[in-house]
C-alpha cells in the first residue's frame, strides 16, 4: 500500500528532513548528551546502571520531531534557540520516558524500539521503570533551572510553561491518553474515543512543543492559541500516519514492531475508517495546518513559515 499523499510533498523523503534540519538535530543531540553525561552522574550514588538506561533510552535514535517543531515555532515567533533548548530537551526526555514505559510488558509489551532492544529488554523491568521515573522528574528541573530569563522569558512565562508541561504529561495529556488507549484494547470504541486517545496520547506533546516555542518567544495569546491548534492537527496527522505505517511498513524500516495494532486490537484510524479515508484525513489536516501557518497576524516582521511548512510535509508523508 502506498502511503504517499496525492498532494505534492513539501519534503520528498525522510532523508530531506534529516538534511534540512541536520544542524538542529545535532544541537539537540549534543545538549541532551550534555544533560545526561556520565560525568554528571555522581558515582557515589551507585546509580551508573540507572544512568546508562536513561542514556540508552533517550540518546540513541529518535527523529526529534517534537524538538524541531518547538525550535521552529520559537524561531518563527521571533525567539532564539537558547531560549527553547532546555525545554526541547525536557520534551525529548518525557517522550523517551513515555516510550520506555509504553514498551513495558504491563503496557504495550514491545521488545524493539528505535531499532534496538527496548530498555526493559536491555536493562530489566525495574531499571526501565526507574529510568523513566528519573527522566520525568529531571525534565521539570531542566526547564526551571536552565531556561535563560530575559525581557520576553519572564519568571511568569516560565512558570506558565512548567505548569503547562505538568498538565500535558499527566492526567490532561499523555497519561490519560495511554489509560484510555489500554482501556479500549479489544473493546468496541467510537470515533470520539479514538480522537480522544490520539489527542492526549500523542497530540498533547505536539501541542505543548509548538505552544512552548511560541510562549518562550514572547508571542501573544492569540498566536499561542494558533500554534496550539496547529499542534492538535499535526499530532493527529502524525498518529494517523503512525497507524498506517503499522499496517503497511516493516519492523526493520520502523525500528519498532510493525503489525501490532491489529493483533492487540487497538483503536486506530485505519481500523475505524479504513486506510483510504485515514489518508484523506491526513491530507485535510495537512492543508489546514498549512493555512494556519499562512496567517501572519501577530507574527513578527519577516515571519517565514517555510521550515514549519516543510515539517507539515514530513509529518504527512513520512515513511518511518
Ligand atoms: C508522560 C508521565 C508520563 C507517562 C507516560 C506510557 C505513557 C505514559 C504514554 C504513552 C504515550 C505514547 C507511547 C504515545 C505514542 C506516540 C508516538 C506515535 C510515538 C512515536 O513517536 P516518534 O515516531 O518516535 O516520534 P521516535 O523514536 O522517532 O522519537
Amino acid at each position: 500500500m502506498s502511503l504517499m499523499m496525492s498532494q505534492p510533498s513539501l519534503v520528498e523523503s525522510p532523508f530531506d528532513y534529516e538534511r534540512l534540519f541536520a544542524d538542529t538535530l545535532q544541537t539537540v543531540n549534543q545538549r541532551l548528551g550534555r544533560y545526561l553525561d556520565k560525568d554528571a552522574c555522581d558515582a557515589s550514588l551507585e546509580a551508573e546502571g540507572l544512568w546508562e538506561a536513561m542514556r540508552y533510552g533517550t540518546l540513541d535514535g529518535g527523529k526529534r520531531i517534537r524538538s524541531v517543531l518547538a525550535i521552529e515555532a520559537c524561531k518563527a515567533c521571533g525567539g532564539t534557540l537558547a531560549q527553547i533548548l532546555p525545554t526541547v530537551c525536557a520534551i525529548e526526555m518525557i517522550h523517551a520516558q513515555s516510550l520506555i514505559h509504553d514498551d513495558l510488558p504491563c503496557m504495550d509489551n514491545d521488545d524493539l524500539r528505535r531499532g534496538k532492544p527496548s530498555v526493559h529488554k536491555a536493562f530489566g523491568e525495574s531499571t526501565a521503570v526507574l529510568a523513566g521515573d528519573a527522566l520525568i522528574a529531571m525534565a521539570f528541573g531542566l526547564i526551571a533551572r536552565e531556561t535563560p530569563l530575559n525581557d520576553k522569558v519572564t519568571p511568569a512565562a516560565l512558570l506558565a510553561v512548567i505548569t503547562d508541561f505538568s498538565d500535558v504529561t499527566s492526567v490532561r495529556g499523555l497519561v490519560n491518553g495511554q489509560y484510555v488507549d489500554i482501556l479500549h484494547e479489544g473493546k468496541p470504541y467510537t470515533p470520539e474515543i479514538l480522537e480522544y486517545i490520539h489527542t492526549y496520547k500523542t497530540g498533547a506533546l505536539f501541542r505543548f512543543s509548538l505552544r512552548a516555542g511560541a510562549t518562550l518567544a514572547g508571542a501573544s495569546e492569540a498566536v499561542v492559541e494558533r500554534f496550539t491548534l496547529l499542534g492538535q492537527k499535526l499530532g493527529l496527522a502524525f498518529q494517523i500516519v503512525d497507524d498506517l505505517l503499522d499496517i503497511a511498513s516493516t519492523s526493520e524500516a520502523l525500528g519498532k514492531t510493525a503489525g501490532k495494532d491489529q493483533i492487540q486490537e487497538k483503536a486506530t484510524y485505519p481500523a475505524c475508517f479504513g486506510a483510504e479515508a485515514s489518508r484523506q484525513t491526513v491530507e485535510r489536516l495537512s492543508r489546514e495546518s498549512l493555512a494556519l501557518l499562512d496567517m501572519t497576524d501577530g507574527m513578527p516582521q519577516g515571519y517565514d513559515p517555510a521550515a514549519l511548512k516543510a515539517l507539515v510535509g514530513f509529518i504527512s508523508n513520512r515513511i518511518k
